[in-house]
């Protein structure tokens, strides 16, 4: 069966499939993705209205493409206090938001208990929010850190009130590219087995995946397949979510810009790569907002939210240090032929713009 007619009858899509769909033109490609998403979801746009929150920026790792942490380029180390993160919490709630978004970098000197007490005391104070939080990274680093087993951090986790986990710390499975850019990081394996441990506990996640640096594509397809595997294990992943790499300070040194044909392909085919994985994201913090809305005609259903705040690609050069306005978000979603559907942290409808 050629590629083609495995896309017309749905059939299911291996390493070499994914490298030939990058060789279509973007518009046949965009054909078959838009096809599927609708399939799936109509002219959904689905986004939550949601706060970022990145608690320290002091980090143990040293991740080539990152920006946040504080180090020679980016000297302004900073841990907040509980009361703190309750304080900008208070304010968020009252503009309404569902999720908070809590993501750290690994500080050995702000202890175990400061890392979940944010959960609980958020839960205390806010006990209808959902806490969205803790990277695998995170995991393995709390785990490292305090001889614990994942297991163990798992337990604390839901313990202290986290409601899901965010996709973050994939980075690229690929061992040979995660060692140049990620190298004493989490590693795939145990990214994928900490995902896996916390399905496995009924609770559900996101995975990301961050192109457009030293990758190449079929380091991307070969991520996507590890997760669909994983998928058909446990279905515990609401979403997958492109992370389009920012290049300012940081260690990285890669000067080139990807093309918005090369992003919008990668959405595309991780559409349809992805059989078993409900929602792709385009998280407009670091594809801009306005690809983001095109990426919704090309297999993308989902905007993240309005943020309100962002602390890790705004570092980088991304232009969501301060989030959208909900009324934006609301005009620019339909004035791109689209119905907004505010969603939930696990994509239950809360309303419907018509
Ligand atoms: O894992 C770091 C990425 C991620 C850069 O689950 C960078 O709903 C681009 O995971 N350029 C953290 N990206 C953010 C994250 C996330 C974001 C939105 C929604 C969800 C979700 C998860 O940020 C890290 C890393 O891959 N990152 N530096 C950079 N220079």
């Amino acid at each position: 069966m050629n590629l083609l007619e495995k896309l017309d009858t749905n059939e299911r899509l291996n390493l070499e499939d994914g490298m030939a769909l990058y060789e279509l033109d973007l518009f046949t490609l965009g054909q078959y993705a838009n096809a599927r998403r609708r399939a799936l979801h109509q002219d959904k746009a689905f986004f939550n209205i949601n706060r970022h929150i990145n608690p320290t920026n002091i980090c143990k790792d040293i991740c080539k493409f990152c920006a946040f942490s504080a180090n020679r380029k980016n000297p302004n180390p900073y841990t907040m206090s509980h009361e703190e993160i309750l304080g900008i919490l208070d304010n968020s709630v009252k503009n309404g938001i569902t999720e908070v978004h809590v993501v750290s970098a690994h500080n050995p000197d702000a202890g175990f208990e400061w890392y979940m007490e944010i959960f609980s005391k958020i839960k205390a104070r806010f006990p209808a929010l959902h806490v969205k939080a803790m990277t695998a990274a995170e995991i393995n680093f709390l785990a490292t850190e305090y001889k614990l087993s994942f297991e163990e951090v798992i337990g604390k986790m839901i313990e202290y009130g986290v409601d899901s986990m965010p996709g973050g710390g994939a980075e690229i499975f690929d061992e040979k590219v995660r060692e140049y850019i990620c190298k004493g990081k989490v590693s795939s394996a145990e990214w994928l087995q900490i995902h896996e441990l916390w399905h496995k506990r009924g609770h559900e996640s996101n995975a990301t995946m961050l192109f457009g640096h030293v990758e190449k594509r079929e380091h991307r397809i070969d991520h996507m397949l590890r997760l669909r595997d994983l998928q058909d294990k446990t279905g515990g992943f609401n979403a997958f979510i492109p992370l389009v790499y920012q290049r300012d300070n940081n260690y990285l040194h890669v000067e080139d810009f990807l093309s918005s044909t090369e992003i919008l392909k990668t959405y595309a085919i991780s559409r349809l790569m992805l059989d078993n994985i409900a929602h792709i994201k385009a998280y407009w913090a670091t594809s801009t907002i306005n690809l983001a809305l095109v990426a919704l005609e090309y297999g993308a259903d989902d905007l993240d939210g309005t943020i309100e705040a962002e602390a890790i690609q705004s570092a980088a050069g991304a232009s969501s240090a301060h989030g959208l306005k909900l009324e934006t978000f609301l005009e620019l979603i339909e004035t791109s032929g689209f119905t907004p559907v505010q969603r939930d942290s696990l994509y239950n409808e809360i309303q419907i713009y018509k």
